[in-house]
């Protein structure tokens, strides 16, 4: 059985909440069938977060990590074609700590490209009617971080090990005071990543279709 490993990220930046911890949660609760999956929320801490993925891995010794974090502001899941090798944050982490233009791996590659199928997850996502795209950058904070650094221990400590991330919405609860934002709701939230799991799961191939930005 497939083993997945999602994670979430604690509540940041003056947020009493993170849809991802409670998403890990929900996922947790009730996870898909057919498939083994163990969850970590893991502390938005540039010397923290690492350590907790580590932990997690060597936990379950997951086929699959699949991350999420909160996008505040965008009004879909985005599913991350890209994890960049740059730490470079507008706002500390939770300990206080704040890096500019520094690499997440010193002498690491510039990039790595997600493991898993992102367009075939694009699609499953939007076909249990969850709005989706794929995503061109995962940011430059603790989410493409952690992206990268997972990235980076699959291609030099375990070969085969495959690695997403999902970005999610803000929830209505946080975009109420902020007019105009985007919110998308804990059930939502919870069927997309069932689908997203699902097609996982089943092996499904990415589709060739266009997904791309023109700008
Ligand atoms: N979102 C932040 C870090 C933790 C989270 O949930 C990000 O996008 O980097």
């Amino acid at each position: 059985m497939l083993r997945v490993l999602v994670t979430g990220f604690e509540p940041f930046g003056g947020e009493s909440v993170n849809p991802s911890e409670l998403a890990a949660h929900g996922l947790a609760a009730a996870p898909p069938p057919g498939l083994r999956l163990a969850t970590a929320v893991l502390p938005v801490s540039y010397a923290g977060a690492l350590p907790a993925l580590r932990a997690a891995i060597a936990r379950q010794e997951p086929d699959v990590v699949l991350g999420t974090g909160l996008a505040g502001g965008r009004p879909h899941i985005a599913v991350e074609r890209i994890a960049i090798n740059v730490d470079d944050a507008r706002i500390p982490d939770n300990d206080g700590a704040r890096l500019i233009d520094a690499p997440v791996v010193a002498g690491g590659p510039a990039a790595y490209f997600a493991t898993v199928p992102i367009k075939a997850l694009t699609v499953a996502i939007r076909a249990a009617l969850v709005p989706a795209e794929v995503s061109q950058s995962a940011g430059t904070f603790l989410c493409n971080h952690v992206f990268y650094q997972c990235c980076h221990i699959a291609a030099t400590e375990r070969p085969g090990l495959r690695v997403g991330f999902l970005h999610l919405p803000w929830l209505p609860e946080q975009a109420i005071t902020r007019p105009g934002e985007a919110s998308m709701t804990l059930p939502a939230v919870l069927a997309g990543l069932h689908a997203a799991l699902t097609a996982l799961r089943d092996g499904v191939a990415d589709p060739l279709r266009a997904e791309g930005a023109a700008s």
